[in-house]
């Protein structure tokens, strides 16, 4: 038992409805769907208050006012949805390097290792949820346990804004009253076809045999029988590793001295340390300062280096605040760069 995984699977709320009621007040009250309004466009999703009146995604628009003759239907707007997404796997990464994104709304975290939170995944996926929320005005719902499968499923638990644990000694129990039709990858002639055979609960596979399970689902036994159990040892497949990071701060107000410089990347530099703990694992090579001016051009100093020390932004500030000519400076950055890990390729087997 003692190298259980801790995987938390985090899911937007109504992803694209809700970035568009948090953008709109006026929508924040009425049934809203997003997707096209001609007659033969399709639903990408809809708010809560519209699935009440069984309004759902990939439905058609038609059919949707049908159910609900007072849905507004509004366009997507991908290119916001997609800064959004940048910002919450942005937020992801300061609590792990293994993160697997599934769309831009959905994400696997690998926190067995992690350090945050006295290494506890349901405070990290409450600490995630909660910068979500203050930094986007977005909710997000979570679910938390030992492997992919059960924590894709936990996550829908609770949904909205919500979050659901399943530890290890819960799994057996969580399982067995478990629904086919909630594993990925039974759809709904699947769904069928098992429960003409008697299959309707993980209980009833558990209590069959995979060459049972063959005749019926084919080569999808050996997963479903593995699933059936609480099983499934999928690593997560970690997009590249970052080269850097990087936080700065726009100022308020402008400042004109050094010496108030100093002071900002005092405070930056904390910061810095805790957004470096998950990543303690990286080797160092860089460490940069960036300023921007008054005009908005900006300069950038690096040196070598082989662990982040603070005396060295400081010297770096000089460098960078000698290009000043006397303008004044209205943002103040700190950057880090990695080495390549060569334990990014050792993410791994696909096995069951
Ligand atoms: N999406 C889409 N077409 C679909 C399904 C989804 O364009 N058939 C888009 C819109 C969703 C986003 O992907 O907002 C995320 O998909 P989810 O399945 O996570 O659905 P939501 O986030 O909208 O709702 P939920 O609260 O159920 O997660
Ligand atoms: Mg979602």
């Amino acid at each position: 038992m003692g190298n259980q995984k801790k995987i938390i699977h985090i899911d937007m709320d109504c992803f694209y409805a809700a970035v568009e009621m948090r953008d709109f007040p006026e929508y924040q009250n009425i049934p809203l769907a997003v997707g096209g309004d001609g007659p033969r466009s399709v639903l990408c999703t809809s708010n809560y208050q519209a699935r009440q009146f069984g309004v759902r995604a990939a439905m058609p628009a038609i059919k949707a006012k049908q159910l609900c003759p007072n849905l507004k239907i509004v366009h997507g707007r991908m290119d916001v949805y997609k800064e959004t997404s940048k910002h919450i796997r942005e937020i992801f990464s300061r609590y792990t390097d293994l993160i697997e994104p599934l769309s831009l709304d959905e994400a696997y975290l690998d926190v067995t290792d992690a350090t945050m939170c006295q290494g506890s995944a349901t405070l990290i996926a409450e600490k995630i949820r909660a910068d979500i929320f203050k930094e986007l005005n977005l909710t997000a719902s979570a679910g938390i346990a030992p492997n992919k499968f059960l924590a894709k499923i936990a996550s829908d638990e609770n949904k909205p804004n919500g979050q659901c644990v399943i530890t290890p000694d819960k799994v057996a129990n969580f399982v067995e009253q478990l629904s086919l039709k909630k594993i990925p990858g039974i759809g709904p002639k699947t769904f069928e076809k098992l429960n003409k055979h008697g299959y309707v609960t993980c209980a009833d596979v558990r209590q069959s045999n995979i060459r049972a399970l063959q005749n019926i689902v084919g080569k999808f036994a050996n997963s479903l029988y593995l699933r059936s159990h609480g099983v499934d040892n999928r690593a997560l497949e970690v997009s590249r590793q970052r080269k850097s990071l990087a936080i700065e701060t726009t100022l308020a107000q402008d400042i004109s001295t050094q010496d108030e410089c100093k002071f900002v990347i005092d405070s930056l530099y904390q910061k810095l340390l805790t957004r470096l703990a998950p990543h303690s694992n990286r080797e160092i090579i860089k460490q940069g300062v960036k300023l921007k001016f008054t005009d908005f051009n900006q300069t950038t100093v690096e040196t070598q280096s082989h662990e982040c020390q603070q005396a060295l932004f400081l010297t770096l500030l000089s460098k960078a605040y000698s290009r000043a000519n006397k303008r004044s400076i209205r943002l103040v950055g700190l950057t880090l760069g990695f080495a390549d890990s060569p334990d990014e390729s050792q993410q791994l087997s696909l096995s069951l």
